[in-house]
């Protein structure tokens, strides 16, 4: 079963249109960005959000960042595996990856000849939900269920997560 977050924060009802921007530092690919952009748009089917890029960095509602080690938020990345990526519950709107990942943008993760590779679509959408108001889920099959299988590819909302996500949206 789906859990919110402690108090159960969300994004208010005025803010039904949430922008997103990546740190331009970061400098990443269409191919990347096309990533996030599909992995946002699973959540708005179910719901009345609407996820919308703007360059702005600073101005967005939800801030994309790959960071490697310690980026002052208290919560330092670990290199390869451990922990891949952080968002904080709503409406704090950063979302941050460790790039030290092999992340997987495109191809086919289960014949990955690498056992560290990660799908950056199934962890984004993980993250979404958590940058949502989304905890942790106890359904397997879950997206917001708090671990995955290495070489799994698993970005399909589930009934769970939908149900959830439609409470609070
Ligand atoms: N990162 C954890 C996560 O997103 C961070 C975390 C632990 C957390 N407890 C939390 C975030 C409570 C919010 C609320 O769950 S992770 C997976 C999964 C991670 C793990 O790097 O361990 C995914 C990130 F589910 F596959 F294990 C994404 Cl999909
Ligand atoms: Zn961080
Ligand atoms: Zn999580």
């Amino acid at each position: 079963h789906y859990s919110f977050f402690p108090g159960t924060p969300r994004w208010p009802n005025s803010k039904r249109n949430l922008t997103y921007a990546f740190l331009p530092e970061n400098q990443l690919s269409n191919d990347v960005k096309t990533v996030f952009s599909r992995a946002f748009n699973r959540w708005s089917m179910v719901t009345a959000l609407t996820f919308t890029q703007t360059e702005s960095f600073n101005d967005a509602d939800i801030q994309i960042a790959f960071f490697v080690g310690d980026h002052w938020d208290g919560e330092p990345f670990d290199g390869l595996l451990g922990t891949l990526a952080h968002a904080f519950s709503p409406t704090n709107g950063r979302l941050h990856l460790d790039g030290d990942e092999s992340w997987v943008v495109s191809g086919d993760i289960t014949t990955s000849s690498s056992t560290s590779a990660v799908d950056l679509e199934s962890v984004t959408v993980h993250e979404i939900g958590h940058i949502l108001g989304l905890g942790h889920s106890s359904v397997e099959n879950a997206i917001m269920y708090p671990t995955i299988s290495s070489r799994t590819r698993k970005v399909e909302l589930a009934n769970d997560d939908i149900l959830g996500i439609q409470e609070l949206y």
